[in-house]
């Protein structure tokens, strides 16, 4: 019995030996994103809908005196504008609850300019709870626009109007369900008494973490989520999620333009970017725009330049007078859909024998393989005392390809400071692209090249890199156009 009381010890702790001395992963380095952030990340493209009395008066701006009668689509359909984004492969949609011309798309307690006071189903409509039970139809996620900016709210620019703009927060958060993203519109203009307020964000804040705790706040500075410093859809080269905005303001006191574009380095918070950009040269609609939709090509230069660089795509596709999306823009974004499904259908990498110069502690758990396995949540990552890494690709027979796609897990930080993309050709390494930052996902385009091997060469790293995924595709579009943010001269904070 003894004998076999200690057999069964000495298996026992023979079993516990390697997972005692199995290698820790990494701890995280710098900021690191919350659980809102991460889910925020992965949703990586979704739609924006600009819809109010603009969409019926050829406006960008209204003056909030239009007579609340304009607003009289005829055949409204929120079903259409989620089947439309579910088949465009968005993840959500973000609406304009309420525009600077102060008109509530739902019938405010708090307001005389709303749906109550249209035309629309006699003022017994609500396009926030259709769109609210569309997006549920279709599992999308929702989120809500609200600019604080008002130019029709006889309080604005009053002592009262800061509560009344909490107020109407509040209806619009603590009724319509789960809403995934809260977006805060910096403009802050004169009301109709030509005064202008000033904001007081950590009470309208505090009504968003109250109703919506899953939520993320997007405005220039975050803190959920910051503008990319232009409407154009153009992340930065280098875009670090981390920022420094101590000290700065939402609107026209927030960091440089170019600096909300490229992040910080050694930036003190976690707030990765978005692109907004519309599909068509306003936010509203107006017939006069039915033949200006962006191309496709324009479009794919313009995912490539946001989702394909660290940040996420918010694109508007506004709503028209009938409150349908258009056929020019649905079309559109069928056609971006299918573009996109041809791009990244058959990873060439997957499973392929990957090599590395370092391994964490030499465990299966972190090795080369995880890069291929199609997994974002497994990672290859180095030793802690080891910034540089080469990571070599073996595809074994020679094989044409034209993007490469990079993940840093970024759970753990981000940490990629510059890397270079080479591939082997006929016994000779052929460099495809230096670059700085990686980040949730980088995409890199370029011509067909036909190569064995393709290597990502780590050259500088805030700390162990920790790379999630690495992508090898052979897309038949052309490499889309390289488009680049420019910036008026602006101080930047030392
Ligand atoms: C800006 C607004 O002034 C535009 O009208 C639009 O809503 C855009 C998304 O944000 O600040």
């Amino acid at each position: 019995m003894m004998k076999f009381k200690s057999l069964f010890l000495s298996a026992a702790i023979g079993l516990l030996i390697p997972f005692s001395y199995a290698q820790k992963p990494p701890e995280p380095f710098g900021p690191i994103p919350n659980a809102n952030q991460l889910r925020w990340k992965q949703m990586e493209y979704y739609m924006f809908i600009h819809f109010g009395p603009n969409t019926f008066t050829n406006k960008e701006w209204g003056h909030g005196n239009e007579d609340p009668k304009v607003f009289n689509p005829t055949s409204l359909d929120a079903e259409q504008w989620a089947r439309t984004a579910k088949v465009a492969g968005m993840k959500a949609i973000i609406i304009t609850a309420k525009h600077h011309d102060g008109f509530c798309l739902f019938p405010s307690r708090y307001s005389t300019h709303t749906v109550r006071e249209s035309l629309w189903k006699n003022g017994k409509g609500d396009v926030l709870k259709e769109l609210a039970a569309a997006c549920k139809k279709y599992g999308l996620k929702m989120g809500v626009y609200l600019s604080p900016w008002d130019r029709n709210h006889p309080d604005y620019g009053t002592e009262k109007y800061n509560q009344i703009f909490a107020n109407t927060l509040q209806e619009v958060l603590g009724n319509y369900g789960e809403i995934f993203e809260q977006w805060f519109d910096g403009a802050n203009g004169e009301g109709p008494n030509g005064k202008k307020v000033a904001y007081d964000w950590d009470l309208f804040r505090g009504v968003v973490y109250k109703n919506q705790p899953g939520a993320v706040i997007f405005s220039d500075i975050g803190p959920g989520v910051r503008w990319t410093g232009n409407e154009k859809g153009i992340a930065g080269l280098t875009n670090w999620s981390t920022i420094n905005t101590d000290g700065y303001q939402i609107g026209p006191l927030s960091p440089p333009w170019r600096r909300l574009n490229q992040g910080n380095e050694n930036g003190k918070y976690w707030i990765p970017s978005e692109c907004d950009v519309s599909i068509r040269p306003g936010w509203f609609y107006s017939p006069e725009t039915d033949d200006k939709v962006k191309t496709l090509d324009q479009l794919l230069s313009i995912y490539h330049a946001s989702v394909g660089r660290n940040a996420n795509l918010l694109l508007n596709v506004p709503v028209d007078r009938r409150g349908l999306i258009a056929v020019p823009d649905s079309l559109r974004l069928m056609e971006l859909r299918k573009a996109l499904d041809d791009e990244f259908k058959v990873n060439l990498a997957k499973g392929k024998k990957v090599s590395v110069s370092n391994t964490r502690g030499n465990s299966a758990q972190f090795a080369g393989s995880k890069l291929v396995d199609g997994a974002f949540e497994s990672y290859w990552c180095s030793d802690d005392r080891i910034k540089t890494a080469s990571i070599t690709i073996d595809l074994g027979v020679s094989t044409t390809f034209n993007r490469v796609v990079l993940q840093e897990y970024i759970k753990l930080g981000q940490r990629v400071k510059s890397f270079k993309v080479s591939y082997l050709h006929d016994g000779s390494w052929k460099q495809i692209d230096m670059q700085t930052t990686v980040g949730y996902k980088r995409i890199f385009s370029f011509p067909d090249v036909t190569g064995t091997k393709l290597r990502i060469d780590v050259l500088e790293a805030k700390a162990c890199p920790v790379v999630s995924e690495i992508g090898i595709y052979r897309s038949k579009g052309k490499v889309p156009e390289l488009l680049m943010a420019t910036f008026p001269p602006q101080q930047d904070k030392p």
